[in-house]
């Protein structure tokens, strides 16, 4: 399945009130030009899970956005999600893309140019690569440097995300390396106006990709 990485959003519903919060906060970074979702969710049961992913797929299906859920593969094809993103502590990646098969995307987190090689070989589709900067987002991670970032990108040829505290002012620090976006928690679910924060962010990673990109591998490496 194709998919862009320029802006994805991952959810925290913890940032937000109320479900129709929630979900208001969502569109509004669809609006905004979001181009991946991925829906996020910790200690929650299967069937409260799959009740919110329904719901956010009902979004990200108006506005053509793919949907990957964090963690679980049966919710991911329960709800009809584009894909699934695991983790170091989740379903390996080999099992996720035996479950999901070979058209869905599997996503996973990398922190080390080996676990990125590892994650390639076992049939992922895109790494993220984090934390680059300290987060206030609810999440077990340590910091990754953005020199293992470029490593990371050199060394496998599927695309790579950065994410962890990013925002429109601090991004700078990836130019030259060559992602395929970024993703972000708080710059989003936390923005008084989502939808012109995502719109802001899209335009900073498209400067950075524009600057960033040197040659024919890289570009390769970034996806585009
Ligand atoms: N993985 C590494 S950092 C992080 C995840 C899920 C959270 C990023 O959230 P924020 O608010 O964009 O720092
Ligand atoms: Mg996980």
């Amino acid at each position: 399945m194709k998919f862009d990485l320029t802006l994805y959003l991952v959810t925290d519903s913890t940032c937000c009130r109320t479900e129709e919060t929630f979900l208001r906060m969502v569109e509004e970074g669809l609006k905004g030009g979001v181009t991946l979702v991925q829906l996020r969710e910790k200690n929650i049961g299967g069937w409260e899970y799959l009740e919110k992913a329904l719901k956010v797929k009902e979004l990200t299906d108006r506005y053509q956005v793919p949907l990957i859920i964090d963690d679980r593969a049966d919710v991911a094809l329960a709800c009809g999600a584009a894909g699934v993103h695991v983790g170091a502590e989740d379903l390996p990646v080999k099992e996720a893309r035996r479950i999901l098969g070979p058209e869905r995307i599997v996503g996973a987190t990398a922190k080390t140019v080996e676990a990125a090689r590892k994650a390639y070989e076992d049939g992922a589709d895109y790494l993220g690569v984090g934390a680059i900067y300290p987060t206030t987002t609810k999440v077990k991670t340590v910091l990754t440097g953005v020199s293992t970032l470029d490593a990371i990108c050199r060394s496998v040829p599927i695309p790579a995300i950065a994410i962890g505290g990013l925002n429109r002012e601090n991004m700078e620090i990836l130019k030259g390396i060559g992602i395929a976006g970024i993703a972000v928690v708080s710059a989003i679910m936390k923005a008084e106006d989502p939808r012109a924060a995502a719109e802001g962010l899209k335009d900073g990673v498209l400067a950075l990709r524009a600057e960033g990109l040197r040659t024919e591998e890289e570009k390769r490496c970034n996806g585009s």
